[in-house]
């Protein structure tokens, strides 16, 4: 069906096309519209949720205008484009960010406010979106973000969860995990009935025909049909027209799924079981982080999404009617992380069942287009399928894979002839009860180009998981993008008057743009005003994050105590549990001490926020110590204020932009390397806050760009950890440190509530090899925390060091990641705008 307006009459449409509107009284007239027309409320009912909504809907109008001016732009230029698939986009919220990136916020603070209402309490208003775990969901947020603003033709695909990360709520000290319903009002999404494709799932593989080149065809039939339905999400640049697209599909039964046999032999309700559990596959999104759980409906989640993202890939490709062989000349995918590796799979079945070309024709065009992002090397986290699994939901693809590994394999003897091992170590397939299919290696062996996520990450990967893989394929394979964040939101939106101080001195707003721009604040760390003006944001922050912590746990803290913050996912790998430890140790401390004493002591608040799996039962322990520390603590007297712990409910985007410009320091501590990379370390030192860390991920290239003399650094290198590790397990005579001994000890006492909710978490340092570390770690710990006390005592010489790091932070923009991205493995240019 033809859908476009024929060409005589798109003078008339033309002459009609929606215009953005523009200046403070269009603006509010749209918002009143909007309020009115399509909220149907009116000056009697209008809350801040109704301004809200009217508000979003006027700046949406612009957004969209500007997308299909994009889309439009984007195809006729023809150019090559990028596709980045993602199980999680963390996105936060929209609107503020929207009015930011489209140059609209002062028009509409000022709009709203004749109107009645401040803009800050219609944009709290907004519900997250939180369609992902942590890291790697936010950054996928992050790139997308970058690739508006640098005007790359790119699109993110997705899946549309009616459920995003769970809400926690904390319930007598312990995690307690709530269903987030968060679709009742999304105005940033437009459904696309029309963009409706079946996928399969199950069924069988059966002979058909010859193809051309006489060879019996394999034919998948028989299967269970399911329609994956797409959802759009402009995303705007900033400072610029250009406006992408993110694509998520929801899933819905398909119209022939719908048992007419069962209904008419009376069993609706079974007809409408089998419809529910279509629906099932977009429903929620898998809260674990840094685990691979094995479930069969994430491995229908992950074809779900991938076999119809590659659909639309293909379809759009088909428009230019190329030939096959320029498929990876128009098309880059990127995969964030396994999950994503079945794509590989589908579009060598695509090529190879659907189109008729020949294996290696199509291989070769497969093998051009995409590229692979790993985000971990802990083993727990690398994910593996079960063979059985797969033969029995996807049948078809299950042979792809072992002809993939079969070709690959021939290729690894012919290199490296009568090494069985090797070949038994890099195989696809991996022996056992049952077996498993090796995502990681699909991925690797799927892609042209294979990257960490941080210098020391890329350098591990290259040297332990992926190590028989360099020297299959040769180190060129191999690359490094370190991560980065978007100076967008979590500079110029979470912290406006830094924003503003900083574009008063270096220039106007360009920094933003081009981080590296920062520098020039350098010249300004001797100047008394300045950094007076600098610390005074800093202090305000605090106050306003104060603020909310007496709003929501009803628990004063002291905005002139050192803010000492650790927010991110609770994973025993992350070491809260150390952080815990030595507030612990701090305590005990400081009730030894005379009056006089305490009185020479720096006042500190420790700040927690992170979410646990809702199966991790140690992370959950961590939790519950955290918040039974702070119930002692905070009440006892003898201390008066000069420790409190607090942990944030909730943990979230939109916390994190009131969170991060208000650290004095945060803790970045995992066991040196285990953490891939982080990003919370760039978006807190972006915001002139100083970091306590080991040399781990990108603390490692932060600490290369601001000098060891502005961070904190403390514990054990990457390459001793094994040997450590083996001095646990193996070695005679242990002694635990006695400062942990120490604490320890206070917790099996009791003085945190009963030790046996504890016990678990004791016998990891001890019976369980402390495989953390953090019996290795906890005196350099504790060191370096007394000398962050110091360090803050000289407030002058901390201005120093906050403004300077700030300076030296360019390096760390997701701008800098995605050109680098672009480079070397997309090898796609910026479309160019019409002025
Ligand atoms: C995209 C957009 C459409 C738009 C076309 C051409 O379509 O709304 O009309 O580009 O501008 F979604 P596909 O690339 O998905 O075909
Ligand atoms: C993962 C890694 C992090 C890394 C991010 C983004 O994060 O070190 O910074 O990916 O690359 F662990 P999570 O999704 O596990 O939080």
């Amino acid at each position: 069906v033809e859908a476009s307006i024929p060409q005589p009459l798109r003078e008339t449409w033309r002459k009609l096309a929606a215009a953005e509107f523009t200046g403070k009284e269009q603006f509010q007239k749209e918002v009143v519209r909007h309020v009115e027309t399509t909220l149907a409320r009116s000056i009697y009912n209008c809350d801040d949720n109704a301004a809200y909504s009217g508000t979003a809907l006027a700046i949406r109008d612009n957004l969209v205008i500007k997308w299909n001016k994009t889309q439009q732009h984007q195809t006729l230029q023809d150019q090559k484009r990028v596709y980045y698939l993602s199980l999680e986009f963390l996105m936060g919220r929209t609107l503020d960010n929207a009015m930011l990136n489209t140059g609209l916020k002062d028009t509409a603070r000022e709009g709203v406010s004749e109107l009645g209402f401040r803009i800050e309490d219609i944009i709290d208003q907004e519900h997250d979106a939180a369609l992902g775990n942590g890291g790697l969901g936010r950054l996928a947020a992050c790139f997308l973000d970058s690739l508006a603003t640098l005007n790359y033709p790119a699109w993110g695909y997705g899946l549309r969860y009616r459920y995003g990360i769970f809400k926690q709520e904390i319930i007598n000290g312990f995690q307690a995990e709530v269903p987030d319903y968060w679709l009742d009002f999304n105005p940033w999404e437009f459904p696309r009935h029309d963009v409706a494709i079946d996928i399969m799932f199950y069924g069988t593989v059966n002979p058909g025909p010859r193809d051309d080149r006489g060879n019996i065809k394999k034919v998948w039939e028989g299967g269970e049909i399911v329609q994956a339905i797409a959802y759009d999400v402009p995303i705007p640049g900033y400072g610029t027209a250009c406006t992408n697209n993110l694509r998520l599909w929801s899933s819905k039964p398909s119209g022939g799924e719908f048992d007419f046999g069962k209904f008419n032999s009376g069993d609706y309700e079974g007809s409408i079981r089998d419809q529910q559990r279509a629906e099932t596959i977009s429903a929620v999104l898998y809260p674990n982080d840094n685990i691979d759980a094995g479930k069969e409906l994430r491995l229908k989640q992950q074809y779900f999404w991938v076999a119809a993202s590659l659909h639309d890939i293909v379809r759009r490709f088909k428009k230019s009617h190329r030939p096959w062989k320029e498929f990876p000349d128009q098309v880059a995918i990127q995969l964030n992380d396994t999950h994503p590796t079945l794509a590989i799979v589908e579009l060598q079945r695509i090529f190879i069942d659907i189109e008729n070309m020949p294996w290696d024709e199509a291989w070769s065009i497969v093998t051009r287009t995409f590229g692979y992002t790993n985000h971990t090397v802990l083993p727990e986290a690398l994910e593996k399928w079960s063979v059985p699994l797969v033969q029995n939901l996807l049948p078809r693809h299950l042979q792809i894979i072992y002809d993939i590994n079969l070709f690959f394999l021939q290729s690894v003897e012919r290199k490296f002839p009568k090494d069985r091992d090797l070949l038994r170590r890099v195989s696809v397939v991996e022996e056992g009860t049952p077996q498993v299919l090796r995502m990681a290696y699909l991925a690797i062996i799927g892609s042209h180009k294979v990257n960490g996520v941080a210098e020391l990450h890329s350098d591990l990967i290259k040297a332990t998981i992926f190590k028989d893989f360099v020297d299959i394929f040769g180190t060129d394979k191999f690359t490094n993008v370190t991560n980065g964040i978007t100076p967008r939101r979590w500079l110029h939106q979470a912290n406006p008057k830094l924003s503003d101080l900083i574009a008063s001195k270096v220039g106007g707003y360009d920094f933003l743009k081009d981080l590296t721009k920062l520098n020039v604040l350098e010249k300004f760390v001797g100047d008394k005003t300045f950094k007076k003006e600098w610390m005074e944001i800093k202090l305000a922050a605090k106050v306003k994050l104060a603020k909310y912590i007496k709003d929501t746990t009803q628990i004063a803290v002291n905005p002139h105590s050192l803010f000492d913050i650790q927010v991110k996912r609770i994973h025993e790998y992350k070491r809260q549990q150390m952080n815990i430890f030595g507030v612990i140790y701090r305590y005990l401390r400081l009730k030894e001490m005379t009056p006089e004493e305490r009185k020479k002591q720096v006042p500190r608040t420790s700040i927690f926020g992170g979410k646990a799996a809702p199966g991790y039962w140690m992370a959950k322990t961590i939790i519950r110590l955290i918040t039974a520390v702070g119930e002692v603590v905070n009440q006892d007297e003898e201390i008066n204020g000069l420790l409190k712990v607090i942990f944030i409910e909730d943990y979230n985007v939109s916390k994190a932009e009131i969170i991060v410009p208000a650290s004095d320091i945060s803790e970045h501590i995992s066991t040196a390397g285990t953490e891939a990379s982080g990003t919370s370390n760039m978006k807190f030192v972006l915001n002139g806050g100083l970091i306590i860390g080991t040399c781990d991920g990108a603390n490692i290239e932060i600490t290369r760009e601001i000098g060891e003399e502005n961070i904190f650094l403390l514990g054990n290198l990457a390459e001793h950890v094994e040997d450590l590790r083996h001095q646990h397990r193996f070695g005679k005579d242990v002694v635990m440190d006695p400062k942990l001994r120490e604490v320890c000890d206070a917790i099996e006492a009791g003085r945190f509530g009963p030790e046996q909710t504890y016990s678990g978490l004791i016998a990891s340092l001890t019976i369980g090899f402390d495989y953390y570390l953090v019996s290795d770690d906890f005196s350099s710990y504790v060191a370096t925390q007394d000398l962050v006390d110091e360090a803050y005592k000289d407030q002058d010489g901390w201005a120093t060091k906050s403004i300077t790091s700030v300076a030296r932070m360019g390096f760390f923009s997701a701008d800098r990641a995605i050109n680098e991205y672009a480079d070397e493995i997309w090898n796609v240019e910026p479309t160019k705008f019409p002025a």
